[in-house]
């Protein structure tokens, strides 16, 4: 467990992975941000292990095997060495009780591969079962080979929920994945979950993968599931964020904007960010300003044309967020307006279909 103030230095290499949840289908893998702080805040556990003392008293043990749904089998786990070890020959899950929903989860986890390359620690578990693996839960997976489509070593994270599908009673929606080709060997793993539904994992003190759910709001067990190998140690869960490292999020994301000749420009944008934001700043200020609530507004008398602009926030630790729309300046006689040519033309043959009716009718008598 890291009880000292974590001193690193920060570099953002790319933006992604944030928001949209991405079903459970092997997409390709998209690198996260790499993001690393000075800011660690420890805060009393609500339960924690190391597994010093041997003692595995508090933990239920289960194994399973097959394809869904799985048939129970044993499960065995070891605390020899310190840690808490999967020992038996079937997946293994060992599970406690856990009722935290929103804080900071962190342990240690010793990626060993295996024949089925996975390792699964459900963090937050509302209810499982041996046939299913995880009814309704989020979870954090570690892939070390062949899993899916793809053979790449990577972390996944995702929510599972029921259904009443049949032989697999279940819908897994993987929200995020992480490559990591150097994934074996022990990883320290903090993850955050703030009180609107935004989660950050963390993988040896850098942000891998963010998003945000809302649909657990309850805990009832903490879950760790293996073949004979990994193992997990160090676990401290608090009810508290104790940890960030995240850049703010755009709420909502900036969006482009069109405006007429002679308009003036305004637009209010938002952000959070757990450590509260920063400042914010624009690439075009000869033409824009932003204030220090995020408001741009036009410096000068725009002319005809689009401007790109990109904005970026930061939060009270220095991580930074950016953004990129275009505001679009147009004549006023281009806005759309309803074609009054067509009208005329139509009222024009109307006048002569009735006056050639008439003419006709006329004739006929
Ligand atoms: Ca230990
Ligand atoms: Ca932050």
């Amino acid at each position: 467990m890291k009880n000292k103030k974590l001193k690193l230095i920060a570099v953002i290499s790319a933006m992604a992975i944030m928001g949209l949840a991405v079903m459970a289908v092997e997409t390709p893998l998209t690198p996260a941000f790499n993001t690393q702080l000075e800011y660690y805040n420890p805060a009393t556990a609500v339960w924690s292990y190391d597994f010093d003392d041997g003692n595995l008293s508090d933990w239920a043990f289960y194994g399973n095997q097959g394809t869904m749904p799985y048939t129970e089998e044993v499960g065995n786990f070891s605390a020899e060495d310190g840690a808490l070890r999967a020992t038996g020959d079937y997946f293994n899950i060992a599970t406690v009780n856990s009722s935290v929903a929103y804080g900071t989860w962190m342990f240690d986890v010793d990626i060993v591969e295996t024949s089925i390359h996975e390792i699964v620690i459900s963090f937050l578990t509302v209810s499982w079962s041996i046939e299913a693996n995880g009814l309704e839960c989020y979870f954090l997976q570690a892939i070390t080979g062949l899993y899916g489509t793809s053979a790449q070593p990577r972390l996944q994270v995702g929510r599972v929920i029921p259904t009443s599908d049949s032989p697999a009673p279940r819908s897994v929606t993987r929200v995020g994945r992480y490559p990591y080709d150097d994934l074996l060997g022990w990883k320290n793993f903090i993850i955050t979950r703030e009180s609107n539904g935004q989660f950050y994992i963390y993988m040896n003190e850098t942000l891998i993968i963010g998003f945000k759910d809302s649909m657990y709001t309850t805990c009832n067990e903490f879950l760790f599931g293996a073949k004979a190998g990994p193992a997990i140690d160090n676990i401290v869960v608090s009810d508290t964020v104790d940890f960030d490292a995240a850049p703010p999020e755009f709420d909502p994301k900036p969006t482009d904007k069109v405006i007429e000749l002679g308009q003036d420009f305004r637009y209010d944008l938002n952000a959070t960010d757990f450590s509260g934001l920063g400042t914010w700043a624009l690439n075009d200020t000869s033409n824009f300003a932003i204030d220090s609530n995020g408001v741009i507004t036009n410096a000068t008398a725009l002319t005809l044309g689009s401007y790109g602009l990109n904005v970026s926030v930061s939060d009270s630790l220095g991580f930074t967020n950016a953004s990129v729309f275009s505001v679009t300046v147009q004549s006023v006689q281009s806005t759309a307006q309803p074609d009054l040519t067509l009208f005329a033309v139509a009222g024009v043959s109307s006048i002569l279909i009735i006056a050639l009716v008439v003419v006709f009718m006329k004739k006929r008598r």
